[in-house]
């Protein structure tokens, strides 16, 4: 119900976005382009980022988004829409660098027939209509800035996961000494959790006007930890989930990934087992990948998941209850996001 008022709004935004092309009297092939572009990589996924914010601005202004006006609706699902966008750049980006096969159960964009380069500017695109839609909606408002430079610190912060995602998996040389579970937190703290947790949050105190540093600081010191974990259930079903599960399917173990999974390996192998990964590692043929798949069952690494599964959610719930509401700030935000990725399958 609430997601099909999110979904609705989108034909509006993409009616905006096109008028833009309009005005600049651009040619109706690309006109007709970009709206393939925004519509086959924007609405289709779980869109749990984007209706957090909404969620997120309800719980903030002590209501719930079923019960707000329609231009208070619409105003703060722009800033959900504009996460989506800033997603469906990333991903679309992302599968090219991952030469991954399919999202969201389809092709990638840069594999459906017609596309294949042009995704590259496709994705820019898609991170550009964002600023768009901010300017038409918010460039009168007093925190327009704050959502600017938020919108650009995340973004870099999220190229340098990315970059730091892919110089650890090497395409030609395998050395999985170069892995470890620092460079994993960062990267997975970089390029996931601050674009997926700490940004939606942040959008919302900017505009339900509850965003003192103090309070940034405290949601982010529990949003970066619980935007780790979902990470780490993101490289968990890359190699244990089935892709009617994902909607995609997994490509760590052949794209040499330093990932969680691997990495918790690494920790609890025999020198005959460390033989065995360093031989099947990061090998492009689906042999391999199934060796390291049953090498990683052997050493259960699945219970070792459940287990930092129970012990990090609890750790959180702790946090969580510490958290100083003087401000305007709700414990019920933070909780209400740590639900939702709780032993999520997908
Ligand atoms: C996804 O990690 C990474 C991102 C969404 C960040 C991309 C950043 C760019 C600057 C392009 P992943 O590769 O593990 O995700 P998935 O498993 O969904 O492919
Ligand atoms: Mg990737
Ligand atoms: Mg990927
Ligand atoms: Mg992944």
């Amino acid at each position: 119900m609430s997601k099909q008022r999110f979904i609705d709004l989108f034909d509006e935004l993409a009616d905006d976005l096109k008028q833009i092309l309009l005005d600049y009297k651009m040619p109706e092939a690309a006109v007709d382009w970009f709206h393939k572009n925004l519509y086959y990589n924007t609405p289709g996924g779980k869109l749990n980022r984007g209706l957090s914010v909404i969620d997120t601005y309800a719980i903030l202004n002590n209501t719930t988004a079923d019960k707000l006006s329609d231009e208070e609706y619409k105003k703060v699902a722009v800033l959900g829409w504009a996460i989506e966008l800033l997603q469906a750049y990333f991903l679309v980006a992302d599968d090219i660098m991952d030469q991954s096969k399919t999202r969201r159960s389809h092709p990638c964009w840069y594999l459906v027939e017609g596309v294949g380069n042009i995704a590259i500017n496709d994705s820019f695109m898609l991170e550009g209509a964002l600023y768009m839609l901010l300017k038409k909606y918010f460039r009168e408002e007093p925190y327009y800035v704050h959502l600017l430079e938020l919108f650009h610190d995340v973004t870099f912060q999220t190229e340098l996961g990315q970059l730091l995602d892919l110089v650890t998996a090497d395409e030609e040389v395998v050395d999985l000494d170069k892995f470890s579970l620092d460079k994993h937190s960062f990267i997975v703290i970089f390029k996931t959790a601050y674009y997926s947790f700490y940004l939606p949050v942040a959008l919302a105190m900017h505009m339900a006007g509850i965003s003192k540093d103090s309070d940034l600081k405290q949601v982010h010191d529990i949003l970066i930890p619980l935007g780790e974990y979902f990470q780490i259930t993101d490289d968990f079903l890359d190699c244990f989930g089935t892709p009617e599960q994902i909607g995609k399917i997994g490509t760590d173990i052949k794209d040499n990934k330093c990932s969680w999974v691997v990495n918790q390996a690494l920790l609890h192998v025999t020198p005959e087992q460390r033989k065995v990964l360093d031989e099947n590692y990061g090998k492009k043929d689906d042999q391999s990948e199934a060796v390291c798949k049953q090498l990683f069952k052997d050493l259960g690494i699945e219970k070792i998941y459940y287990d930092y599964e129970e012990s990090v959610t609890s750790d959180l719930r702790k946090k969580i209850q510490s958290i100083d509401e003087s401000n305007g700030l709700k414990k019920e935000v933070l909780t209400s996001f740590l639900n939702k990725v709780y032993k999520r399958s997908k």
